[in-house]
């Protein structure tokens, strides 16, 4: 299938990210060299000039806009991190597809009130453009949201990523993004919207990204607390009796309010100082240690505010380790 100005220029699934993973992740901003790329079907380039997203279902006024009309409308920037909850497959994987980006963009909100959106509409579908197969089914990707997430102002169709137009790859020239949401629910390619009175019947919010749980399926939405080491690295060279830092990440869709670090494979844990955050952005946490002499397993945790944990393992946001050798 081909459609005017818009070609796919790899077809399939595709991982891309930083050879070094987390510890790559030297910077409150991640650039985008650094930032995980993630695609089912294969990448798809659009001409800008034929870009358009329809906005249909329970609407008054079904419209469809064009780049410039978005490019017209009032932008707002929203710092957020940015995770892929790991393959669909696999959902107790932990994958570690992590950044800390600013978006900027429209509010889903402005065009679903310039839609004149239905008070019956309960969840709001979006789908990709591009074509193509994942898993043994072809399908378009779409995505849907809850009508309160949806109306949030942290939901953007962002046209820009760390100040600059997104990229093809990064889903642009408008993508939609969810921030504190994992990543799949962030259509990239976006071109439609459509309020709904019920969840979208495809397989991407039914068989995929649905995880199981004791009282039935459960929505990949909400990013659950999470944290990971980025210094030191495996290969850091480290002296005993030598004053160093374990410093790393830790985010979530709500604050995380405290990081403890374990230097003796979880045997004993200490507290970590743990900055604030700004928007959804990830927070910073650090803990000095003098090591003694010979390898250890190094570990971190964190805890929400409403005390949501990192579980020690088989989860996707388990909790990370870094096993070092310390030089005497
Ligand atoms: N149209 C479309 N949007 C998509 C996907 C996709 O395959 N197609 N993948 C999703 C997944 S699983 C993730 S993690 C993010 C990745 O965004 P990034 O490549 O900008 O990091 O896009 C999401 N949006
Ligand atoms: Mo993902």
């Amino acid at each position: 299938m081909t459609r005017t100005g818009m070609h796919m220029t790899e077809k399939g699934f595709s991982f891309q990210g930083p050879a070094e993973g987390v510890h790559a992740l030297n910077s409150w901003i991640t650039p985008e060299e650094d930032l995980f790329l993630v695609t089912h079907m294969g990448f798809l380039e659009i001409d800008p000039d034929h870009w358009h997203l329809d906005v249909d279902g329970l609407v008054g006024n079904p419209m469809r806009l064009r780049l410039t009309d978005l490019q017209a409308m009032p932008q707002r920037e929203y710092m957020s991190f940015h995770e892929c909850a790991g393959s669909p497959l696999t959902p107790t994987v932990a994958k570690r597809r992590i950044g800390n980006v600013v978006w900027k963009g429209v509010p889903l909100s402005a065009i679903l009130e310039r839609a004149k959106m239905g008070s019956d509409a309960s969840h709001i579908w979006t789908s990709g453009l591009e074509w193509g197969e994942y898993a043994g089914v072809e399908e378009t990707y779409q995505k849907d949201l809850p009508i309160e997430k949806a109306l949030a102002e942290e939901v953007l169709l962002a046209l820009e990523i760390n100040g600059r137009p997104l990229t093809p790859e990064r889903g642009g020239p408008v993508r939609l993004v969810v921030p504190g949401w994992y990543g799949t629910n962030s259509v990239k390619w976006v071109g439609s919207i459509t309020a709904a009175n019920r969840r979208a019947s495809g397989v991407y919010t039914t068989r995929f990204y649905n995880d199981p749980t004791p009282s039935g399926v459960k929505p990949v939405w909400t990013v659950a607390p999470e944290s990971v080491i980025v210094s030191p690295s495996p290969d850091d060279p480290l002296s005993a009796e030598v004053p160093t830092k374990i410093w790393g990440w830790a985010w979530g869709d709500r604050h995380i309010s405290t990081v403890e670090v374990s230097v003796d494979g979880g045997g004993s844990w200490q507290r970590a100082t743990v900055d604030a955050r700004e928007d959804r952005s990830w927070q910073r946490f650090e803990m000095s240690w003098t090591p003694e002499p010979g390898p250890h397993v190094l570990l971190c945790r964190c805890k929400n505010e409403v005390g949501e944990e990192q579980p020690a393992s088989d989860a996707r946001n388990a909790v990370h380790s870094v096993q070092v050798q310390v030089d005497f």
